[in-house]
């Protein structure tokens, strides 16, 4: 059986788009996956950092929970990942979003991404995927947020396996 999970992915370090198409060739080994297109996006944090590019990559796997954080992990140290500081610039960021209709706590992992309904880089590639994608019953293109978004469009669906 398989669960429909959903990767964040950004990075603003180095060849930016090469490493986040690698990321989402690595992510198709664990299951079958879609991504969303690619944007760009202003730092969030600190502001004396590059733009981001982030994308959203959706997943179906067999994996647990954390086995599944255990690849992210694996990925993001693969790419060479730097981490400077909090908020910070980093080469390889992947974060799990969202794990079928799971609420998972614990000292590894927060499932939905506790940052997820404020990130428009977040919720905007996650409408690429699925338009209609609800979270606690509430349907993510009726936030605010959407309205208000401030990405751009870099490529489209095709990015990651042109
Ligand atoms: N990730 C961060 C900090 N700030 N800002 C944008 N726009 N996109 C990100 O992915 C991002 C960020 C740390 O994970
Ligand atoms: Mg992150
Ligand atoms: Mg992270």
């Amino acid at each position: 059986m398989t669960i429909r999970t959903y990767i964040g992915l950004g990075s603003n370090l180095g060849d930016s788009q090469q490493i986040l198409s690698e990321a989402v060739a690595k992510l198709a080994t664990l299951g079958a996956v879609q991504v969303s297109r690619l944007y760009q996006s202003p730092p969030m944090g600190p502001q004396d950092q590059p733009n981001y590019l982030n994308a959203v990559v959706q997943l179906d796997t067999t994996l647990a929970p954390l086995a599944l954080l255990d690849q992210l992990q694996q990925f993001e140290q693969e790419s060479g990942r730097v981490r400077l500081r909090r908020w910070g610039e980093r080469t390889l960021d992947l974060d799990l979003l969202i794990y079928g209709q799971e609420q998972i706590q614990n000292e590894r992992l927060t499932v939905p991404h506790i940052g997820l309904l404020q990130r428009d880089f977040v919720i905007i590639p996650l409408l690429d995927l699925d338009a209609h994608l609800q979270l606690n019953g509430h349907s993510l293109k009726d936030l605010e947020l959407v309205q208000q978004a401030n990405l751009t469009v870099i490529a489209d669906q095709s990015w990651a396996t042109a």
